[in-house]
């Protein structure tokens, strides 16, 4: 078998944004998990879009539209091939994994919910898989219940057990936790939930960016995930749903695009996947997305995932030698993801000083505030890897962090 190097040096090359210098520094961007770099082939794909592809799909029958609905079309193509949708008709565009989990709420759980009944979480869920059902359980007087985690930051499966039962109408859980970097067991959880007849719904945004995902082989229920943090435009995100699910949906939104045809006295609906796209679709969005699926899938998931582990590893070490750094979430299975916090200063005083370095962390909340309760820490520095970043950024990482204790003394 052939082993090629993963050469990382050659794919900072397609990254713009890396090269440059910050403060006089070079830049060590390592908040990917707020959202990732583009490579120049998206910001190809979206030039050449707009200087001249740019015209409306499914509406034209002229030239440009036609060029436009075809590349449109290729796209939820290899959405669907990315993940192993079964179908295309099984991907849904929309702005965001935000958004995708409000659609999943507000027209799959909705309808199915009366008071009493429960949608289940885990306690490592980012506020966007947590708000869109207090929501719904409010509208509905349905209840919100929470599998807890260990001082590892991994979910308590025991716990998840006892907590699934006939009132559960669903499960939703992260697949990667952002504030932690815990890697769920997705599949058992589904399968856990599937033996009660219960759906699951994974939230992907932090894993379609780090590891192969194969939506039939999890026999996830619905599967959301956000452009922006794949190397694709921000703006533009995806909702995976069972087409035996979707099906029975109503839609989201009314408008344009989503129905087959309209009198005042009824609407008929179109089918899906475009009973779900009301509007104008991102059309740049979702073609620059497929770009940045052919980028990725090109350089291999696999590859991806494993040279990413291997930076965890390096990462995981340097800071573990660093007196009076604690590690939030130190789970077994773990992605590239280091948060911390350190007893001489306040993360935030931590950010503003790698800042000066060229270092970019994010530090806070992370929009996921009940982790931080459970450890007891107002925020974090977190440290977010992607295929791109080196053993060099990681040794920058550190020097820097040796900055705040020259200055917190
Ligand atoms: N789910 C998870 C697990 C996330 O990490 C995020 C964004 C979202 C959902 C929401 O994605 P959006 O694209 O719709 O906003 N996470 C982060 C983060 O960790 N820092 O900034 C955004």
């Amino acid at each position: 078998m052939m082993t090629t190097v993963f050469d990382v040096q050659q794919y900072r090359k397609d990254f713009p944004a890396l090269s440059q210098k910050v403060y006089g520094k070079p830049l060590v961007y390592l908040d990917n998990a707020a959202t990732a770099q583009k490579p120049q082939c998206v910001i190809d794909t979206l030039d050449r879009y707009y200087s001249a592809e740019n015209a409306n799909i499914h509406r034209g029958i002229h030239y440009l539209s036609q060029k436009a609905t075809d590349a449109f079309d290729e796209a939820r193509d290899k959405v669907a091939r990315f993940i192993n949708a079964k179908e295309s008709r099984e991907i849904i565009f929309v702005r965001g994994a935000t958004e995708g989990i409000n659609l999943v709420a507000q027209s799959y759980v909705r309808p199915l919910l009366k008071p009493g009944d429960e949608i289940l979480i885990t306690w490592m869920e980012h506020h966007s898989n947590i708000v869109p059902w207090q929501m719904v359980a409010e509208q509905t007087g349905a209840k919100l219940k929470v599998t807890p985690i260990n001082d590892a930051g991994e979910l308590i499966l025991p716990e998840f057990e006892k907590l699934l039962s006939e009132k559960t109408k669903l499960v939703s859980v992260t697949h990667i936790s952002n504030a932690l970097g815990t890697i769920n067991p997705v599949k058992k959880i589904i399968q856990m939930a599937h033996a009660l007849s219960v759906p699951v719904l994974v939230d992907g945004a932090q894993s379609v960016p780090h590891q192969a995902v194969d939506v039939q082989d999890l026999d996830a229920d619905f599967f959301v995930f956000s452009g922006h943090k794949l190397f694709g435009p921000t703006g533009i995100g995806v909702v995976y749903g069972k087409a035996e699910h979707l099906e029975k949906m109503p839609p989201y939104q009314g408008g344009g695009d989503m129905i087959s045809a309209v009198t005042f006295e009824k609407t008929l609906y179109n089918k899906i996947p475009y009973k779900f796209e009301a509007g104008t679709p991102h059309i740049a969005g979702v073609i620059g997305l497929g770009s940045a699926i052919d980028y990725v899938s090109a350089i291999g998931m696999s590859r991806i995932s494993a040279y990413e582990h291997e930076l965890l590893e390096y990462g995981t070490r340097a800071l573990s030698k660093i007196p009076g750094l604690r590690l939030i979430g130190t789970a077994k299975e773990k992605a590239s993801i280091l948060s911390f916090v350190l007893e001489a200063a306040h993360p935030h005083d931590i950010g503003t000083i790698l800042d000066q370095e060229g270092v970019a962390i994010r530090a806070g909340h992370h929009c996921a505030m009940p982790v931080m309760e459970r450890f007891g820490v107002p925020a974090t520095v977190r440290a977010s890897f992607a295929f791109y970043n080196t053993h060099e950024d990681i040794d920058a990482l550190v020097r820097a962090i040796n900055k705040v204790f020259e200055v917190f003394r």
